[in-house]
């Protein structure tokens, strides 16, 4: 791939890697372009970037989502997926790939989730089936649940019930629980792996290119459309390898509530999001500009709610911002749970992003200089999801 960029004469260099980046020959200054007038150039060549895909993701396939007193058509459908992929084939961004399954799945699952969490998804399909074999024709979606207030209700006496154990571990009733949603989360979370084990082979970027989604996941929840947290995974395998500070950049329009759940304590895993104000847009409950971390994480979570209606000028300058504190946190590594719901024509959401404004995003976050993780989270437009997830890719490829 040839890259330009506006760096100067001196630093003119060439890069040579074979497909596997293995061997990176850097020919630094033998090429210095006589001729006055040519525009600066850096030329790089180098393997697109990894994309590890679900091939499992079909298997969940929610029916409808309960909103506002109605059940109505999901809108995190297995197109959003198939559209992305295609997208990146026909520009031939391809290096498109499973994830190995060789890879130590439970134990970075359990980093980040807890063992009773991951075994109610495990066998929540049979239980909900067994609740009433007639539930075998229909999405689990729950309609109780223990409200967190003192005294309201006992969380330390968990009910056997499935359908209380559904309200349980999840915080709202637009997340369809199907027969495959476990397989498919569970491979999800494979996908992030496997795109961290590729940094850490030395590449500088890798996609997890999956859904479900995750960043709305927490340690012992599901909702906002999230089983397994991707992100915090990837996160949290980047530290087990030895990255000593981490840094997670939410870029979806709506909070990571999960991701800053899972590290609101801790001072290795810096969270940060830029999202829809928490007073008018979902997840509601969390997100707020004043949330910056408790204990030894105090300091080490960013909020940047923005106005429903935000365009691209005031959303960039928000990521510059969050850019910066990246930078002097002196991240080792970065995880982007890449949402293009912000996007103007998202069904759900309220920014007013433009095509184009994705290939600066990925310019900026290319800028960081960080081996980097991208998971996909939201972005509900279908027949648009590819170009602007793509244009990311690009942008941090150019
Ligand atoms: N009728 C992600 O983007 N509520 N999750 C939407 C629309 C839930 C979004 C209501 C939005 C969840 C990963
Ligand atoms: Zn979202």
């Amino acid at each position: 791939m040839r890259r330009c960029s506006k760096s100067n004469f001196s630093n003119y260099e060439i890069y040579i890697a074979h497909r596997d980046n293995q061997i990176v020959r850097k020919l630094a200054g033998l090429l210095r372009p006589n001729v006055p007038k040519l525009a600066p150039c850096l030329l790089t060549y180098h393997s697109p970037m990894k994309t590890f895909h679900n091939t499992a993701h079909h298997m969940h396939a929610g029916k409808q989502e309960m909103f506002r007193g109605k059940l109505v058509d999901c809108h995190e459908v297995p197109d959003r997926l198939e559209y992305v992929l295609a997208e990146l084939k026909r520009r031939k961004m391809g290096n498109i790939l499973a994830p190995a399954d060789d890879l130590p799945l439970q134990a970075a699952l359990e980093a980040v989730h807890t063992r009773e969490y991951l075994e109610f998804l495990a066998t929540a399909w049979e239980d909900w089936v067994q609740l009433d074999p007639t539930n075998a024709q229909r999405d689990a979606l729950p309609s109780v649940w223990p409200l967190a207030q003192a005294h309201a209700f006992r969380l330390d006496a968990p009910p056997l019930n499935f359908a209380a154990r559904l309200g349980q571990y999840a915080f709202d009733s637009g997340t369809p629980l199907t027969a495959g949603s476990w397989q498919a989360a569970r491979q999800g979370a494979a996908c992030a792996l496997a795109a961290v084990h590729a940094v850490l082979a030395g590449e500088r970027a890798a996609f997890a290119l999956t859904r479900p989604p995750g960043h709305h996941a927490g340690p012992a929840y599901m909702g906002g459309y999230c089983f397994i947290n991707n992100a915090a995974v990837a996160a949290q395998a980047l530290r087990d390898v030895g990255k000593k500070r981490v840094a997670i950049l939410d870029i979806d329009y709506h909070h990571g509530n999960g991701t800053q759940t899972c590290f609101y304590e801790r001072a290795d895993i810096f969270t940060l999001s830029i999202h829809g104000d928490p007073r008018t847009e979902y997840p509601f409950f969390l997100g707020h500009a004043d949330e910056r971390g408790a204990g030894a994480g105090a300091g080490f979570n960013l909020n940047i709610p923005l106005p429903r209606g935000t365009g691209f000028e005031q959303w960039f300058a928000a990521l510059q911002q969050a850019i910066a504190q990246v930078r002097q946190f002196q991240a080792e590594a970065l995880v982007v749970p890449l949402g293009v719901d912000t996007f103007e024509g998202d069904p759900i959401s309220g920014f007013k992003l433009r095509s184009a404004d994705y290939l600066s995003i990925g310019q900026a976050l290319r800028e960081l200089a960080l081996p980097t993780v991208l998971t996909f989270e939201g972005g509900y437009a279908v027949g648009e999801v590819g170009v602007n997830v793509a244009n990311v890719l690009e942008g941090f490829e150019a």
